[in-house]
Order: structure tokens, then sequence, then C-alpha cells
């Protein structure tokens, strides 16, 4: 039997404080220890719900790591946590904005303005909140602007990521392309991930040999895009990413508007940027959005979870997402929903991470896709499996075949999540 929704409520309130490392939290007790970005936003819309303070700490801290140019990196790393590779000597010179912060050279689905405005919301005073949004504005304004004005190539306004680990769902086999070229870093690494959590589940070796060439890539162009990015051994415009950068932006748009100033992005760019995500990322056959290779010039031809994530960025009519919905349920027959990666796909993995897994994270965004698209009841019945999962425990991710736990155990964004979907759903 499933836990009562209040049950399931303290018990993940009791994961984010178990978590809690005072400015932030860390995603899961060993596995990662510093602050990552899109995690923080994620625990900030379920943490809003029963400590909205202490909400505040967690987005100021990850603000406080945004460089000069705007952007708020993957990872701010934590000095006092020693035992993490690959750790911040990888990342020379980060162009922070405040000195002494130690960062990661790259970044995540910007989530966090959606995080601002959701969390915000479930503040009662109006003033409190406003104040809060206006305080954090501009910041979370050049991040959306840092993609536009250092990510975009000519000829297209979609966001390019150039690491896997920006895409959040690091080791997809949409990647394998790129890991198969068998690039090698310059200098031996260590990693501590698989030896925390059961390797089977974990990125392979040719993955992290890929991860850390590009990580040494990157760090060596001195993070200066406009002469990296043009001839970048890894370029994507990564379905998931855009379409979290889409929501983003009309949700700091709402933002502008409840503080009377003007849009952050223009209406007319915005329409312009659905036009080419349509058109450069829809596939036909499948039903569903892919991804893009810019070094190759065309689609990478896998379906995953990925491309659906314009049901969350509201990229689709409601039409075209329940059908987009539909035929990706039907290829995986018997799973609980949603698999990372279409169970008929030849890289499906059950147990590796991002390569078949079910995830609260993206199960949640379809399921806020959804809502914002008026298919409450479609919503609802992702929301019941979604919460299902945590029969298993609060885990990073969940096997869609068995239902089993795993990865990191008391998984902070899957404990901050079950909290909104209880709030909202039950
Ligand atoms: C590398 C923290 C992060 C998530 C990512 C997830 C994983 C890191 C790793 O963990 O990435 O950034 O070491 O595997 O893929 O989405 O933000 O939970």
């Amino acid at each position: 039997m499933r836990p009562s929704g209040q049950e399931l409520i303290a018990e993940a309130t009791a994961v984010l404080r178990g978590n809690d490392v005072g400015e932030y939290t860390k995603p899961s007790p060993r596995l990662y220890p510093h602050q990552w970005n899109w995690d923080s936003a994620f625990i900030a819309i379920g943490l809003a719900r029963v400590d909205w303070d202490r909400t505040v700490r967690e987005l100021d801290a990850l603000v406080a790591g945004q460089w000069t140019d705007g952007m708020i990196p993957h990872i701010r790393y934590n000095p006092a946590v020693a035992d993490y590779h690959p750790g911040p000597e990888w990342w020379p010179s980060p162009r922070v904005k405040r000195a002494g912060e130690v960062t990661s050279g790259i970044s995540q689905p910007p989530l966090l303005p959606t995080a601002v405005l959701l969390a915000g919301s479930v503040q009662p005073d109006p003033l409190v909140r406003l104040a809060w949004w206006r305080r954090l504005y501009e910041p979370l304004r050049d991040f959306l602007l840092y993609f536009v004005r250092h990510r975009t190539l000519p000829g297209s306004p979609l966001i390019a990521v150039i690491h896997p680990w920006e895409s959040g769902l690091d080791n997809s086999p949409r990647w394998d392309y790129a890991t198969r070229a068998g690039l090698q870093p310059s200098k031996p690494y260590r990693r501590v991930d698989d030896a925390i959590v059961g390797a089977d589940q974990r990125p392979r070796k040719a993955d992290y040999d890929l991860y850390m060439f590009l990580v040494e890539q990157i760090a060596s162009s001195g993070y200066e895009m406009s002469s990296y990015l043009p001839g970048a051994p890894f370029a994507v415009y990564d379905a998931l990413f855009n379409a979290v950068w889409f929501r983003a932006a009309h949700d700091l748009n709402l933002m502008a508007e409840a503080l009377g100033r003007p849009p952050a992005l223009s209406p007319v760019d915005l329409e312009a940027f659905r036009d080419a995500y349509g058109e450069a990322l829809w596939y036909e056959p499948s039903g569903l959005f892919r991804d893009f290779d810019l070094r190759a010039r065309s689609q990478i031809p896998v379906d995953t979870v990925a491309g659906l994530a314009a049901i969350y960025g509201g990229l689709v009519d409601a039409g075209r997402a329940v059908t987009m919905l539909e035929r990706y349920m039907g290829r995986c027959e018997g799973c609980r929903l949603v698999p990372s990666v279409a169970a008929d796909e030849p890289g499906f993995d059950p147990r590796r991470y991002w390569r078949g897994p079910v995830w609260m994270n993206t199960n949640w965004l379809l399921i806020r896709g959804l809502e914002s698209l008026g298919l409450a009841t479609e919503a609802a019945r992702l929301a019941d499996s979604t919460l299902d999962l945590t029969r298993a425990g609060l885990h990073e991710y969940y096997d869609p075949l068995t239902g089993e736990g795993l990865g990191g155990p008391c998984f902070s964004w899957t404990a901050a999540l079950t909290i909104d979907l209880v709030s909202r759903f039950s």
C-alpha cells in the first residue's frame, strides 16, 4: 500500500532536512555533496510548501555562483567537501561575479526562473513575494539571456548545449554517437560515483572519457563561447533543454508583468523560437521531437523522454501533446511511466541512469505541461502513477520494469517533487 499523502510529505520533508547543509541542499547524501543547478530549482518547488524562508536561502546560494556573463553554473562547489571527483580543479579560473565562489564552467537546464515563479506563488504575502521576485529578477534575466547571447549560432534562435552534463540527462543514448568517437582527456581522472552506486546503474567509462575530454576543451577555451562554440566537438540543440528555456522565458515574463516591467524576452522572439523548435526538432515518423547535432547538421536518431519535453515547454497544443504521449507510452508497454528512453530503442537499459529508468523530475515536467495545456485528467493520471513509484522509497530513479528504486537513496528532487505532487493532486 502507498503511504498516505501526509505520510509521504513527512517522509519527503525528512529527506530534505537530512540533505540540508545550511545554505543549500545536497541532491543526495553521499553521491552529490555540492549544490547542483536544476536540483536546487526542483528542490525549491517542493520545499517552498513546507519552509519558504529556507527556499529563499537555497536559491540565493545558487545565484551567488553566477558568472559575469550571466551563466549560472551546473555545480556550485562547497570548498569544505574534498572527497568528490571530478572536482573544481578541472574548472580553472571560473568567471564568477563574486570573489571566492568555486563553480563548474557549464550550466544545466534553466529551470530556475520557473522555480522562482512557482515558489513565489505559494508565498501568501504578496509584498514578500514581489520583493523576492524584484531581488532575483535581474540575475534570472541575465541567466536566460546568457544562452541567447553566448549559445546560439547564426541562423537559429535555438540554444546549443556543449556537454552532456548540461543536458541534465548525462548518459542518454542520444549522446552515444559522441561517446563512440572515443575521445580521451589528456590526463587521468578519478571518479567516486561508481563506488557509491552500483556501476551497472551509472555512466560507463567511455561516457566519462567523453565528459572529461570535453571539460578540458571547454576550460582551455577560457569559457570564451564566441570562439569555442562554432567548432565545439559537442554542440547540440537539446529538445529538453530548449523546452525548459522556453517555459522559463514565459515564466520570467509573467514575473516582469507582476513587477510592472516590460517583458524580459520579446514575445515576437519567443514566437520565432517556437517556430524554429518545431522546424529543427520535430520528427514525424516517431511523432516526437528529436535533438539536433550541430556538427553533423542532422537530427540524432534516438527517441527519449526529452522528445516529450515540448509538452512542458508549451511548444505544442493539447491535441499534439496527447498523441505524442500516447505514442510514446505505446512503445513502453508493461513499463512504469515514463521511461527516460522508449523501451523499444536499442539503447534502452532499464537500470542504467538516463538510459531507461523512470525519473520523478521528467515525469513532473510532463505533468506540469499537461496541466498548463488544460489536460487535467491526463495530468492527474500521470501524477498518480508517479507517486506510486515512491512505494520503493524516495530514490534517484526507478526501474521501469520492476519499480525497484535505483541510484542514490533519499534523493532530494524526488522528495521535493513528491511534496509538490501530493499537495496538488491528493
Ligand atoms: C553530473 C545531481 C546531478 C543531476 C543531473 C544528473 C547527475 C551529475 C553526475 O546528477 O549529474 O552533473 O555526477 O552524474 O545527471 O541531472 O543534476 O543530482
